[in-house]
């Protein structure tokens, strides 16, 4: 920053009202770090792209398809667990933090993906899963065995005994995420462990500071490797509440939400979640990116922090006054707030005021609609709506994220319970796993409208492909005139392009129960409207009574697949008539 920019914007900080200064403070400073207005992109390894014919996804096929990522204007791309792993949770259970798994590649095959990378300016950034390693891990075998060093590396308890029967029990009532007690006996070591997600996914104990310096170990391993940050998984439940001062583990409460004894909603989760302790964690892996980059130089590391939690909670992993914390908590408003059958303006208004009204001052926003835990977006709101979506979230301020195949409006696979591999819905049963598998959304992205998707040129793909795939492809809709993916593009290079959409201040509203607006201002810069109609008719709205400084018309500069209406073309801006599933991003000059 220039001195003179410096002094303006301390005389501003002095003078200015808040709102009033942050427009001048952005329109002073020359340019955002690279992540403030990244385009991330969720990339989920077995199901993007097979490179052998074993049906299952891979790096090397990954590299391959670099060029794509780069094609549709992607900043940088974060990969779901690569590393060593029996694959009870598909990756999620890790048996060597420091090794890439056999059946995606090598760590040679890492390097050549992070080199082909670089040559095209994309960054990678690793899955971090810090809670729990596989029981297969040498650490959790030494622990089972006491050996010095790795006693204490999990969370380990006696258990109880019934008063009346004198059997022993659990150490608590806590519930694991896929049903079932989050605690299981383990025979050799007589103590039980904690697992807070599957029973072959024992929770590392962080209470133990060896176990925080080999975590930050695995952090600095591929920060050396060239990685360029982290997304960092499940961090609400890192750190569980302390024994009491009996040796004992307190109870949850009955939550009252359902009668499902095995579900984890049965029970409160207030001793196993959201504890201050991961809010400490995450600012101590800040440290340890900026002290990488203090020592390396080069961009900026970043962290992204999955956490499904209360603003209050959420917002505090950005950092405080004098500690930095993650860069991006993901937000996931638009995801819970528009849970099944509430898809409507108003629920999307509630989404963006309650991240935006909480956001602490200077910080970055972001804009999650899918992963691969979550039924894919177009199935969630409508495959209609798969434009106004991805538009909308490219309208918003702040950093974008784009779960796979979501630029192509792909939907959910079905799969049958012969079919299923989710362990979330494995250890349920045929008549209600569809309630909690994950497979829909992971099955192969969608090269070509041809065998396997162009996925694979195997006989069989480890999970089926979605019955969409012959319209809902890369093949298809690069050369359909108009298509989802033509609009996704257009809105990525718009955003690139535009001050005001990287820059500019935020006003927004529900029109109606289905028509959302937003307006995106900046001084000296054209001001950008987007305008959706999410709901299943037509829909004419007068945008001069949601903000009365616009003008007359304005122009059309990007119209999604449900619309007729001609790219710069001037749009009178009442009695605007939008069709179903009509969204429109128009400007000012
Ligand atoms: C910021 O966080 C650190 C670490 O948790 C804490 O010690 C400090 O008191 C906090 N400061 C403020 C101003 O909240
Ligand atoms: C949405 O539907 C799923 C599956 O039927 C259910 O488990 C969940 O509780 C519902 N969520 C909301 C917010 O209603
Ligand atoms: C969205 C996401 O990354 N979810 C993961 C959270 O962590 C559990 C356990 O590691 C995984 O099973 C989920 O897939
Ligand atoms: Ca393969
Ligand atoms: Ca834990």
């Amino acid at each position: 920053m220039k001195r003179s920019q410096l002094l303006a914007l301390v005389l501003c900080l002095g003078l200015c009202r808040i709102q009033a200064c942050q427009d001048k403070a952005e329109a002073a400073s020359v340019s955002k770090d690279w992540w403030e207005t990244a385009q991330f992109y969720q990339i989920y390894p077995r199901s993007f792209m097979d490179s052998d014919g074993d049906g299952i996804g891979d790096l090397n096929g990954i590299t391959s398809k670099l060029e794509y990522l780069k094609d549709i204007g992607v900043t940088a791309a974060w990969l779901s667990p690569i590393f060593t792993s029996p694959m009870a949770d598909f990756g999620y259970d890790i048996s060597d933090f420091f090794d890439i798994q056999p059946e995606y590649g090598t760590l040679d095959d890492f390097r050549a993906l992070i080199k082909k990378a670089n040559e095209l300016d994309l960054k990678i950034i690793l899955d971090f899963v810090p809670n729990h390693s596989s029981d297969e891990n040498v650490w959790f075998q030494k622990s089972v065995k006491r050996e010095k060093g790795y006693e204490d590396f999990y969370v380990w308890h006696d258990g109880k005994r019934n008063a009346e029967t004198g059997e022993r029990e659990p150490p608590s009532n806590w519930l694991q995420a896929f049903r079932g007690s989050a605690w299981e006996w383990n025979e050799e070591r007589q103590q039980y462990y904690l697992h807070q997600f599957a029973v072959k996914q024992p929770d590392l104990n962080y209470r133990n500071p060896a176990v925080v310096e080999q975590m930050k170990r695995v952090l600095r391993y591929w920060l050396n490797e060239g990685v360029a940050g982290f997304r960092c998984d499940a961090v609400p439940v890192i750190f569980e509440i302390e024994p009491d001062e009996n040796g004992q583990y307190l109870d949850e409460e009955l939550s009252g939400l359902t009668d499902d004894k095995d579900n984890r909603n049965y029970l409160k989760s207030e001793l196993i979640e959201n504890r201050p302790e991961n809010i400490e964690m995450v600012y101590q892996w800040r440290q340890v990116m900026d002290d990488y980059e203090r020592i390396h130089g080069g961009y900026t590391r970043v962290l992204l922090i999955e956490t499904y939690a209360p603003p209050d909670y959420t917002m505090q992993f950005y950092g405080n006054r004098t500690v930095k914390g993650a860069h991006l908590p993901f937000n996931f408003n638009l995801i819970t707030e528009l849970a099944n059958n509430s898809v409507s303006a108003s629920s999307i208004k509630t989404a963006v005021y309650n991240w935006l009204s909480n956001l602490p001052a200077g910080r970055t926003s972001n804009w999650v609609i899918g992963n691969h835990d979550q039924r894919r977006a177009a199935s969630r709101y409508g495959v209609a709506n798969t434009d106004a979506m991805n538009m909308l979230v490219m309208v918003l301020p702040g950093a974008s994220v784009t779960y796979q195949g979501e630029e192509l409006g792909m939907t959910d696979g079905v799969i049958s319970w012969e079919d299923t591999v989710d362990p979330a819905a494995c250890n349920s049963n045929k008549d209600i796993f569809e309630q909690f598998t994950r497979d829909p959304s992971r099955t192969p992205f969608q090269w070509t409208d041809g065998t396997n998707a162009g996925f694979s040129t195997g006989a069989k793909t480890w999970l089926p492909l979605a019955d969409d795939y012959k319209t809902a492809n890369v093949q298809t809709e690069s050369s359909d005139s108009r298509s989802h993916l033509k609009v996704y593009k257009a809105m990525v290079a718009l955003r690139k392009e535009s001050k005001t959409l990287q820059y500019g201040s935020i006003k927004y509203a529900a029109l109606s129960d289905d028509v959302f607006v937003v307006k995106r201002f900046l001084a000296g810069s054209p001001s950008i409207v987007y305008v959706g109609n999410i709901g299943s008719s037509t829909a004419t709205v007068d945008l001069s009574t949601f903000d009365v400084s616009l003008p007359e018309s304005l122009t059309l500069k990007v119209s999604n697949v449900a619309s007729t209406k001609t790219e710069n073309s001037n749009l009178k801006i009442t009695g605007l008539s939008l069709a179903a599933g009509e969204a429109l991003v128009l400007n000012t000059s």
